[in-house]
């Protein structure tokens, strides 16, 4: 153990002062509970980073990067159990069961107390626990939420000093607002049989205890900001979402915000940062935020957004100055990666990225015959401020006004390129109907299609019919809603070969949805929605195989009525929760499709 520093106390602290009283009682019964040897106050200074740090390397836990091409960077290596989020042990624990929904695993609050507590019990034994003070968003914006995450591992306070707003200046606004989410984490023993995540959205707490991998332990992220924070936006009249946030500015100096919601690992953190394309210069694209974000009414009747994160935490493999230069610079430095290969020379290395690995992501020497040599779903935490693009105005209080907001998902087949809903109530349905192709963030089969609607599957703190209801309220909340769109950047031909090339050339459909809110572009009016037809997209400099933008932008009306049947079934799963609108909308939208043919 480093040496303490003055807020790191034996097992009968005093609380250090300033601390508010609902935070100091919360943690003493923790403490009473769990049975650490220390308590460490976090302040969030960046010598105290640097002390974690070097405690973590001195017990071996984190491996120093070559300091020449990765200087301040590390790679953590997860137990290999423990590597994803796990949807099948994350439950949502409300009073009454048709409150979490079909859409969540539930639980009796008592009961799950009762499991987690005796887990709990004397876990933390010759362990610190760790007291980490976060803010979700900026300091200082009326948007912004607090918590509180408890937790015994140093490398959650490293990853949560570097993803939030963490220390003192969190702490203190608690002691403002005398509120905070309670997140109590302990890895335990990494057991997967005693692995639990448990929210509790009418207490505002949650408890995860098993596993040290982000999405079950950085409690900031998608316990708190997703799951606890879309039941208290659904209360307070705001929305909480899986989406990412860009500023888009043409070369003509028009500038909108877009927020766009895709299902894990469609390449979010691509289009948040992404580079335009050599044929399109002077556009400019900068990072609101590329996960996460908290949207409210303004009080000019538009939708603000904020970021509530500070940091990244982002899929590594196929990171490259091809697909995503801005992010490749941004993890040069200041790093920590998690479940990477190493080369020789003890750089990081992903598939994807240039050089050979020597060591694989479980410590062995690389062998093909193991499998992948990075983890696919290893990841980087950095600061966001490390992003070239970095957007200054996602340390804004007020947020940023959308113009649009885009769902999309990876899909193989029939979703087309781009379209453009009716109004927001045909919205809410193209939301509600987002589905994807599985990919490694989560455990479980990769490559089966699942609905996913608004992304939000795996993150909606409540039934989903309720969460549709919530949002079709935003069209009387708003006066000027945001346009809605669809988006497909991963439409394959029958030899299974991309027909669009994504990445950086996706702002070709970015610019058409931009000119469509502006007024100035065409669009055909179909049974699906408003789509481009081919003239309509800039296709100078692309080469697309002979046919394939027609494809991209064919309405494949049986395929539709099929897609339909689907959802109308995947909405009827949520019975009478789900609002009559959406049936109405879908009904609408298959008659369209009789009388197109
Ligand atoms: C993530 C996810 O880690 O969505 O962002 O799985
Ligand atoms: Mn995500």
């Amino acid at each position: 153990m480093a040496t303490p520093s003055p807020r790191t106390q034996d097992s009968q602290p005093s609380i250090p002062a300033g601390v508010p009283p609902v935070v100091a009682r919360w943690v003493d019964e923790v403490r009473a509970l769990t049975q650490p040897a220390r308590v460490h106050w976090c302040t969030g200074t960046s010598a105290e980073h640097d002390a974690l740090v070097a405690e973590l390397e001195s017990r071996g836990e984190l491996q120093r990067l070559d300091a020449a091409t990765f200087p301040n960077c590390h790679l953590y290596r997860s137990d290999p159990s423990d590597v994803a989020r796990v949807e099948h042990l994350t439950f949502v624990c409300t009073k009454h069961r048709d409150d979490a929904g079909p859409n969540n695993l539930w639980m009796a609050p008592g009961e799950a107390h009762r499991k987690m507590d005796d887990l709990f019990r004397g876990c933390m034994k010759g362990r610190t626990l760790y007291v980490v003070p976060y803010c979700m968003g900026p300091i200082d914006s009326p948007y912004s939420r607090c918590g509180v995450e408890i937790t015994d591992s140093a490398y959650v306070v490293v990853n949560m000093g570097l993803m939030t707003r963490m220390g003192t200046p969190a702490l203190e606004r608690i002691a403002r607002e005398g509120r905070f989410v309670k997140g109590l984490h302990s890895t335990g023993e990494l057991d997967p049989n005693r692995r639990f995540i448990m929210h509790f959205p009418e207490e505002l707490s949650i408890k995860s205890f098993g596993s040290g991998y982000g999405g079950n332990a950085l409690l900031g992220k998608k316990c708190h900001a997703l799951r606890i924070a879309s039941w208290q936006a659904r209360d307070e009249g705001w929305l909480a979402e899986h989406m990412l946030v860009v500023g888009i500015e043409s070369p003509r100096g028009e500038k909108h915000y877009v927020a766009a919601a895709f299902p894990s690992a469609c390449g979010k953190t691509n289009l948040g940062m992404l580079i335009p394309p050599a044929t399109m210069p002077g556009w400019k694209v900068t990072t609101v935020g590329e996960d996460i974000a908290w949207l409210h009414p303004g009080p000019d009747g538009r939708l603000y957004a904020i970021n509530p994160e500070n940091g990244y935490f982002g899929v590594a493999p196929g990171t490259s100055p091809k697909t995503n230069k801005n992010a490749y610079d941004m993890i040069r430095h200041d790093t920590l990666f998690t479940n990477v290969a190493v080369t020789a020379d003890n750089q990081p290395w992903w598939e994807g990225r240039e050089g050979t690995p020597a060591i694989d992501w479980q410590g062995r020497p690389y062998d093909s015959k193991n499998g992948p040599a990075a983890h696919p779903n290893s990841r980087f935490t950095v600061r966001a401020k490390q992003n070239p693009s970095y957007a200054a105005e996602a340390d804004m209080a007020t947020g940023v006004p959308l113009s649009a907001i885009v769902f999309g998902g990876r899909r193989r087949s029939l979703a087309p390129l781009v379209y453009e809903a009716r109004n927001w109530r045909h919205g809410v349905l193209v939301g509600s109907s987002v589905a994807s192709e599985t990919t490694a963030a989560a455990t479980g089969a990769v490559g089966v299609l699942r609905r996913d609607p608004m992304a939000m599957k795996p993150f909606a703190g409540y039934n989903f019919g309720d969460y549709w209801r919530h949002w079709l309220s935003f069209e009387h909340r708003l006066k000027h809603p945001p346009k809605v769109f669809h988006v497909n950047w991963f439409r394959q031909d029958a030899a299974g070969k991309f027909l669009w090339p994504g990445f950086g050339d996706n702002l070709r459909v970015l610019e058409w949805i931009l000119a469509r809110i502006d007024g100035r572009a065409p669009a055909r009016e179909t049974p699906i929605g408003y789509m481009p037809s081919p003239a309509d997209l800039r296709t100078e400099g692309l080469d697309l195989a002979p046919g394939a933008l027609e494809e991209l932008l064919r309405v494949d009306v049986a395929g539709w009525r099929t897609e339909y049947g689907g959802l109308r079934e995947h909405l009827a799963e949520y019975g009478d929760r789900t609002p009559k609108e959406l049936a109405i909308e879908l009904d609408q939208g298959l008659e369209r499709l009789d009388a197109a043919g």
